[in-house]
């Protein structure tokens, strides 16, 4: 049965507290005691402190920290919209089909509760072939990409059908502007020949490589978009241990990271899957993030640093999720 929200807003049940960082927590226990000293630090700077510009930075800090990025994803039925969210954020975003054509003509909107914060995703349904449907959709898409920080356009990287989606990308010019857009081929395991992809080791061989850059490039030129923001990715669920299996979803983040603005990054890595990024492009992330920080304190940076600074180290990377509880006592 196809799963349908009707452009509602669905809330998945919390997981579990440490059940997905049960092993992060665990191993990390002095980091506790080390943000507990940091906080409490902050806490008695900030009473001799006369200067309420950086306290202003710090919650620049603490509400950039925790954002809430919002994600599309539009793209035909059936193509990997589903599979593509779920190997991105490593949990079930979406349920996925048998491959068959779906119907829901709607927008599917979650937010999603982590232990690390919270992320909206919003699945878009594909233009396909109809032109019957073709205003009806644009509107819809015009009405939803105000809203996103980032937009995935998912394409079946063995299809040809583009028409329809190609009109339609061309009159979200004016929507678009305000957000950044990354095209994913999906299922590129099964451009030709298809046969000899390695599924052990997720990897095209080197005539399909030749096949998926074709592919690409005929996106660019009807599309007309740069070559950097079109990505293959494949992704086969292991049916043995439940886990994706992806090829080449960790580009699909860097180049996300690279077009989201400086404020945004740092959300978004909080909740992609931590295989999927590398380790330069959480580099990108933090940098992009304490950019955004000197950007918002302008002047007063110098004065701030001292202050600010230990945080630095603090939501570098991946150790995250205790600072996060610990922003809860500011
Ligand atoms: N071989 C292969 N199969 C894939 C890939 N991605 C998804 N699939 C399969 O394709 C089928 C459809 O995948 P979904 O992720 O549900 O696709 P969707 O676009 O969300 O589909 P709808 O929600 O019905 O629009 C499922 O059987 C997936 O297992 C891929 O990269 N390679
Ligand atoms: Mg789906």
């Amino acid at each position: 049965m196809k799963f349908k929200l009707n452009d509602s807003k669905d809330e998945l049940p919390f997981k579990q507290e440490g059940e997905d960082m049960k092993d992060e927590v665990s191993s990390k226990s002095s980091g506790d005691s080390f943000f507990d000293k940091l906080f409490e630090e902050l806490m008695n700077k900030r009473e001799n402190s006369t200067n309420a510009g950086i306290w202003k930075i710090l919650e620049e800090v603490k509400s950039t920290f925790s954002y809430t990025p919002k994600i599309g994803i539009v793209g035909d039925s059936g193509i990997g919209k589903s599979s593509l969210c779920n190997a991105l954020f490593g949990r079930e975003v979406f349920p996925t089909s048998g491959g068959g054509q779906g119907c829901t003509r709607e927008a599917q909107t979650k937010l999603i509760q982590t232990d690390k914060g919270k992320f909206e995703i919003t699945d878009l349904p594909g233009i396909g072939e109809s032109p019957e449907w073709h205003d009806e959709y644009v509107d819809l898409y015009k009405k939803h990409i105000p809203e996103f920080d980032i937009l995935i356009w998912a394409i079946k990287a063995d299809s040809r059908a583009w028409k329809q989606a190609i009109d339609a990308y061309k009159e979200l010019t004016c929507e678009l502007k305000s957000c950044p857009i990354v095209f994913a081929l999906t299922q590129s395991d099964k451009v030709n020949p298809s046969s000899k992809f390695c599924f052990e080791k997720m990897q095209p061989n080197e005539k399909q490589i030749i096949n998926i850059n074709s592919v690409k490039e005929r996106v660019v030129a009807e599309f007309d978009v740069a070559l950097e923001d079109v990505i293959s990715v494949a992704i086969v669920l292991d049916e043995e241990t439940g886990d994706y299996k992806n090829y080449n979803l960790s580009s699909l983040v860097t180049r996300i990271v690279e077009v989201l603005p400086n404020k945004k990054k740092k959300s978004f890595t909080r909740e992609a899957a931590d295989e999927n990024i590398t380790e330069e492009t959480q580099k990108k992330a933090d940098k992009g993030f304490w950019d955004h920080i000197k950007e918002f304190a302008g002047d007063i940076w110098e004065e701030a640093e001292p202050y600010v600074k230990p945080l630095l180290g603090a939501l570098s990377g991946k150790i995250i999720s205790q600072a996060l509880s610990k922003f809860k006592f500011w």
